[in-house]
């Protein structure tokens, strides 16, 4: 599989406002986007540093996947997402491995990325993203 870089790293949060504040205020970064991705229910704001992201991810509803996180968990680093060349390919090799897929097919996550998950028990307890920024002609 070809990594080019990471692409975020996403944060599980009570509160957007409140941490928005925080990296804003404290680690001198700017909310350059907000954005809900309603069938994920979450809330999420965007910050760059370098060529990597941090995504804080707010849940809009106690069943989703944040929600849930931070019911057993609390707050903290919920994944990891990696850039790829070809997400079709990665997810072709993953599978192949033996490696628990989440999503079998891409899916169009916030930002527009095409995205897709690894199952966190089958790579070593972290939630594992793929995303591959797709030409506008490619969707
Ligand atoms: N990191 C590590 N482990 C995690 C985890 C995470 N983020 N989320 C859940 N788990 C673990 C749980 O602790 C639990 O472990 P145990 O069986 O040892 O108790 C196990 O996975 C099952 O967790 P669950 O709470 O019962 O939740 P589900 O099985 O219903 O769902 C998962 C787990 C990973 C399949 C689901 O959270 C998922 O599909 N995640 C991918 C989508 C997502 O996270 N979207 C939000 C971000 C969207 C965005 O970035 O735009």
């Amino acid at each position: 599989m070809e990594l080019s870089h990471i692409e975020h790293i996403g944060i599980a949060v009570k509160d957007l406002d409140k941490v928005v504040a925080y990296y804003e205020k404290i680690l001198g970064l700017s909310c350059y986007a907000v954005e809900e991705v309603k069938d994920q229910q979450v809330k999420t704001a965007f910050f760059k540093v370098g060529q990597t992201k941090i995504e804080l991810l707010e849940s809009t509803g106690p069943e989703g996947p944040v929600g849930k996180f931070i019911e057993k968990n609390g707050e903290g680093v919920h994944h990891i997402a990696f850039a790829v060349k070809n997400i079709e390919q990665a997810l072709r090799e993953a599978a192949e491995k033996q490696v628990q897929l989440i999503d079998r097919e891409p899916r169009r996550g916030a930002e527009g990325l095409s995205i897709a998950f690894l199952h966190p028990k089958s790579t070593f307890g972290v939630l594992t993203e793929l995303c591959e920024k797709k030409q506008e002609s490619e969707e």
